[in-house]
């Protein structure tokens, strides 16, 4: 614990409460023979990318967002696994239930990370620690995952902290030890950092947070424009008003990439389109919903832009169900005018928490990740014995 523990009246009390590991954790609960062993969980085909190490893992140097191939370098004796969405969507809906008896004001923010509002009840807890030490007992016993809580005056000195109270643990930090908190951090633990601001705040010798806050400001508007840079120095200082409220759940996500020189090679197109639909795949994952849609931006040399919209197979959140279909749009764009590309970029539209409507015709079709989900759907529907990998 971080500081006095005592909580001024005026501040208010959040909670950043964050599952470790979840997608391992989940799929622990399953199989208790994963228990200590390094396990990976992403796409286990060539060009698979990990979503998300156990600490075991970790330690080899494993993380989320590496190639898989990387990751079965560094620690092979790891157990590799795809993912299994509609499980952790489950037990996603079930964390969030028990947080709500902890609180009116719980504002989910993925699958497995929610803010809570705790502000007044320390009549009930005596100190927001007690309160947070509950939530971790009630998640652990309910669920039997490992859950890490960061306490602040606002969601963004409460999320920092949470990192600093992984695995497995709790870090509170108030008011007014947040900035002198911050400082030394890297500018990229700033949430809203990413790593183009990083590179950009990098050329101007800024790498941490104190060094950030104490920037001139004429400097950073000029790098990051003129609202943003007030913005992001105000957070680097720790301070953060914002509201505690359910932000409206985006309509659509997207990625999309300008390459150095227009690129007219198809092998080479085809790269970034797997690599931009995987990421939209990945954030849709997290989110917990699934897509109607999807459509591709295509930019020519001339700047001049088509944009190109198809229905999914079915509904669904698998990277290869996104690049399937982006893909065929694709082929047709390029078969229509054959330029050299500028810009190309992928998004999914009609999300929502629909049901995967699949058939066994869709099964064939798809990658591991995408078949483990649907298995999953059948069994959810027809029970565990209803199907095997080995029947479809
Ligand atoms: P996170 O909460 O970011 O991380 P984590 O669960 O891997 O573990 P920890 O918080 O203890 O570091 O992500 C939640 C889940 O989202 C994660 O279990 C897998 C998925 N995910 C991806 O699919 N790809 C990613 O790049 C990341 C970061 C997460």
């Amino acid at each position: 614990m971080y500081g006095e523990p005592n909580t001024s009246d005026k501040e208010r009390v959040i909670f950043h409460v964050d599952l470790d590991a979840f997608y391992v954790e989940a799929e622990r609960q399953n199989d208790p023979s994963l228990l200590g062993k390094p396990v990976v969980i992403g796409g286990i085909g060539p060009r698979g990318v990990v979503a998300t190490a156990s600490y075991e893992a970790r330690k080899f140097g494993v993380h989320s967002a590496m190639p898989t191939a990387v990751a079965r370098r560094l620690c092979p004796q790891a157990i590799y696994m795809g993912g299994n969405h509609g499980l952790y969507r489950g037990v996603s809906k079930k964390f969030i239930n028990i947080l709500r008896e902890y609180s009116p004001n719980v504002v989910p923010v993925s699958v497995d990370e929610a803010y809570l509002d705790m502000t007044g009840t320390e009549r009930l807890y005596v100190e927001p620690f007690d309160a947070a030490d509950l939530i971790r007992k009630a998640v652990r016993d309910e669920l039997g995952l490992p859950a890490s809580i960061g306490i602040g005056p606002s969601k963004l000195v409460a999320k920092v902290s949470t990192e600093h109270a992984k695995p497995d643990g709790i870090f509170q930090v108030r008011q007014q030890e947040a900035e002198s908190f911050f400082a030394p951090q890297p500018v990229r633990n700033l949430p809203g950092i990413g790593p183009k601001a990083s590179e950009t705040l990098a050329k101007l010798q800024i790498s941490t947070l104190g060094q950030l806050a104490a920037a001139p400001v004429g400097l950073l508007r000029r790098a990051l424009g003129p609202n943003h840079a007030d913005y992001v120095q105000r957070r680097a200082r720790g301070i953060d008003n914002a509201p505690l409220k359910e932000r409206v759940k985006a309509k659509s996500i997207s990625a999309e990439t300008t390459f150095e020189t227009d690129v007219s090679r198809r092998s080479e197109l085809e790269k970034s389109l797997r690599k931009l639909s995987e990421r939209v795949g990945m954030r849709l994952r997290k989110s917990g919903q699934r897509a109607k849609s999807a459509s591709i931006k295509l930019r020519y040399g001339d700047f001049s832009t088509i944009t190109r919209q198809r229905t999914l197979a079915a509904p669904g959140d698998g990277g290869q169900l996104i690049y399937d279909t982006a893909h065929a749009l694709l082929v047709t764009a390029m078969r229509q005018r054959g330029e050299a590309i500028r810009l190309l970029g992928v998004s999914i539209t009609g999300l929502g928490e629909q049901a995967a409507q699949l058939s066994l015709l869709d099964l064939n079709q798809m990658s591991d990740s995408d078949t483990s989900e649907a298995l999953d759907t059948i069994r959810e529907r027809f029970g565990n014995k209803a199907i095997s990998r080995g029947s479809v």
